[in-house]
């Protein structure tokens, strides 16, 4: 045993470890990592990255930090020794979920990364008090509680950075929180998160999400984006984008300065990764600074141009930022004059009226701002970038081909394998060493274990543990009941409609409609679902109803529950994905092609042996051509097709609903009689109106092929040592999805770090 180690943490702990509490051993752990990531700090590098997101989906640091730190297997064992467990004292800490999803988290992972590869950069956001809602369920229905996760003691270190934030008649006191981020086996970074000091918790509420949107010192970074679906909401959030912005240009303008830097050689101290539009307005707001400093506009506006880079998350049309210039005026004036030069200088150039920054109804396109005033324009998958140029982006992309290029998504092995799976992990380190661990890529070897029956056998012990402790937790935590020998298939993402949630339902109606009527499934079946849907999203929310009232129904009939079982986990974050993930047999990545991005919970999934049930859409493409034909299962119309349906306008959902009769039934059944005796006729019904009069989604035209694909998924899952090798083919395949390789190839075209 680790002596020292155990000295040290008693000492943190200021007792006898025997006689700590779980809560003081948390404290005393944390106080521990704390003082030995300070030690791996470093100033190193002229060249920094800044990360800037409004997002950090960080996740629980005790676990990572003790891996990263190298300690974790020690710390287990000194523990042990004590009777204590260290599985237990990861329970005590509250989850920050200073995110919704897929942005925040890959932020998260990118932070992991950039420190593992001894990179010079940092993350810059909010420090929200209340993090994404919690989420509980109440008569099927969602309910949103505040979530607070900044207790005492907790991983924010409080700095003395602080500045003075200026808007419409009002200055804020900002004050600068850090939280260390330990790289793995490598230096420690930071994640820097601005908050206001005169910030308010007692605005909200015990048990509801609203309070005083328009008291903005006091509630500024209350919550991470309040709900947008009102006027209030939505200049909420431009006053929390400024603020982030304001502070972090500050914040990079002090760092450059105290290096020697002269502004004017900005380029060459600080590289700036705008992730989505949320941190745009740092590019009016540093050149507003610099000219301050006394630089000229031209000057500035080249700085900055040649500092800023931007990547694209999204293309659904919705989520795309434009805000009217009457906003920005009541909210930051000091911006406007800039962004009408900018824009100014945009329609001098060019005559096309779609690559202007502000448009005829005076309304200013964030991301246009991002394209025009960086230097470099990135999306997140194959498919995702070449739609971008090809479509959506396309008028930009002729004017700048060479701004352009794709960076595949990935995701952190330390967390997404080491920390969450740690029987596989230590599975594949006894197969093929250790090295993959820091080299993602060394998993390939696995590949050449796809005939060794005790790998086999292996592999799916593991598997039908992970199994086993996700029933014992769900039963232990949420009082829900699953069966460990029927097949887990999965689908947790936000609840959204292109993710087609809706498409995985009408699947389940199905099959519950065949057992009744005597025709089983080919295996027992565990579906499961968990997504938060935005507050004001009505369908979503009627969605999450819908699957609610499915989980009802098949856990209540005794015909229907030993075949086939729907359950919907509560508050779905990222303590919960890792405990989902490793017990995965079938990934349902379903989204309507052309509309996710690229998807990460998708490669997760992957590198804990679960096989892929997807559509060709963002990086299931990628995922398809790694593994091959045999270890994926694909369905649905192309992203191709989908466009061109948009187009032309075409698609009528009624046709197709006329023409299946078992699609026909499902949907009846949404507003039938089983379904109104457990759910509510005016959710119900307004969701089947939606599908019948619209399905924007077109869930309707890949139901058929979806039912087909899905069955025989389920059929092969029986055949066990086949399905084992798909299993350890998709693992051997996954090192690409790394967040060290996305990351690396970020620093080789773009950040350029020395
Ligand atoms: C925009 C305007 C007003 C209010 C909110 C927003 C808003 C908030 C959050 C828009 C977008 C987001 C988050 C987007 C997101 O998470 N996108 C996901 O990014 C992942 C990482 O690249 C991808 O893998 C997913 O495919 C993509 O959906």
């Amino acid at each position: 045993m680790n002596l020292n180690l155990k000295e040290k943490l008693t000492d943190a702990c200021g007792k006898d470890l025997i006689l700590c509490t779980d809560e003081e051993l948390y404290t005393g752990l944390l106080c521990l990592t704390q003082s030995m990531a300070a030690g791996k700090e470093s100033k190193e590098g002229k060249k920094k990255l800044y990360y800037i997101s409004a997002e950090f989906l960080i996740g629980k640091l005790l676990s990572n930090n003790l891996i990263n730190l190298g300690i974790y297997d020690d710390v287990k064992e000194i523990l042990d020794s004590c009777g204590k467990s260290l599985s237990k004292i990861e329970e005590v800490e509250p989850e920050p979920s200073l995110g919704n999803g897929g942005l925040g988290r890959l932020a998260a992972c990118f932070l992991d990364s950039i420190a593992t590869l001894g990179l010079n950069g940092d993350g810059i956001g909010l420090n929200y008090h209340f993090g994404l809602f919690k989420q509980v369920f109440k008569d099927n229905l969602q309910q949103e509680t505040p979530n607070p996760w900044m207790e005492n003691p907790s991983w924010l270190q409080k700095t003395d950075v602080s500045y003075q934030i200026p808007f419409n008649g009002f200055t804020l006191t900002s004050r600068l929180y850090d939280i260390q981020v330990t790289g793995y086996q490598n230096r420690t970074n930071k994640l820097h998160l601005f908050d206001v000091e005169s910030i308010d918790e007692s605005l909200v509420g015990e048990d509801s999400i609203t309070f005083d949107k328009q008291d903005i010192p006091r509630n500024l970074t209350l919550f991470l984006y309040p709900d947008d679906s009102d006027e209030a909401g939505r200049q909420l959030r431009i006053y929390q984008q400024y603020f982030m912005v304001s502070n972090a240009a500050r914040l990079i303008l002090d760092e450059c300065t105290a290096k020697g830097c002269v502004l004017s050689d900005l380029p060459d101290y600080a590289v700036i990764q705008i992730n989505d539009t949320h941190p745009t307005m740092i590019i009016p707001e540093l050149i507003r600074l610099l000219m301050e400093r006394g630089m000229d506009m031209d000057e500035a506006i080249d700085v900055v141009s040649r500092t800023c880079a931007y990547t694209n998350h999204t293309i659904l049309a919705e989520a795309l930022e434009k805000w009217p210039v009457s906003y920005l005026k009541k909210c930051v004036p000091q911006l406007v004059p800039i962004i009408e030069v900018l824009d100014d200088k945009v329609r001098r150039r060019f005559a096309d009226e779609s690559v202007a920054i502000i448009d005829r109804n005076d309304t200013v396109h964030m991301a246009h701002i991002d394209i025009h005033y960086g230097f470099a324009v990135n999306g997140v998958a194959a498919l995702h970038t070449e739609i971008l140029k090809n479509n959506e982006l396309h008028n930009f992309y002729e004017l700048y081909p060479e701004k352009f290029s794709n960076k595949t998504n990935g995701i952190t092995f330390r967390r997404w394998l080491l920390h969450c799976n740690p029987r596989l992990s230590q599975m594949i380190s006894s197969l093929i060493g250790e090295d993959y661990k820091k080299d993602a890529a060394c998993l390939e070897k696995l590949w050449n274990s796809a005939d060794d029956e005790k790998v086999l056998d292996q592999l799916m012990e593991i598997k039908e543990d992970n199994k086993k402790i996700l029933a014992d937790y769900l039963k232990d935590t949420q009082n829900l009941t699953i069966d460990p020998a029927s097949v887990f298939d999965i689908q947790i993402k936000r609840l959204h409609e292109y993710k087609r949630q809706q498409l995985n339902a009408l699947y389940l109606i199905h099959q519950y409609l065949n057992i009744k009527k005597g025709i089983l499934p080919p295996a027992p079946i565990t579906a499961i679902f968990g997504a938060k849907a935005a507050p004001a999203y009505v369908i979503a929310k009627d969605i999450i109803h819908l699957i609610l009232c499915l989980q009802e129904l098949t856990a209540s009939d005794p015909e229907v529950s030993p075949w086939l079982r729907v359950v919907m986990v509560e508050n779905y974050n990222v303590t919960l994905a890792e405990k989902l993930i490793p017990a995965c047999d079938i990934s349902e990545q379903i989204s309507l092609a052309s509309k996710e991005a690229s998807g990460t919970g998708n490669m997760k999934f992957m590198l804990n042996g679960a096989v892929t049930l997807g559509t060709e859409d963002g990086a299931n493409v990628e995922i398809h051509q790694l593994v091959g034909d045999e270890n994926i299962y694909v369905f649905g119309a192309s992203s191709d097709t989908v466009i061109s349906r948009y187009a032309d306008g075409s698609y009528q959902a009624k046709a197709y609903y006329e023409a299946d009769p078992e699609l026909k039934e499902a949907v009846d059944f949404i507003t039938g009689e089983e379904m109104m005796k457990v759910g509510s006729k005016e959710h119900l019904e307004r969701l089947s109106n939606e599908l019948l009069n619209k399905d924007w989604f077109m869930t309707f035209p890949d139901f058929k092929e979806y039912v087909k694909v899905k069955n025989q998924a389920i059929t092969d899952w029986m055949d066990r040592k086949n399905w084992a090798k798909k299993m350890l083919k998709n693992i051997s395949q996954a090192g690409f999805f790394s967040s060290d390789r996305t990351i690396a190839e970020y620093n080789r075209d773009i950040w350029k770090l020395n």
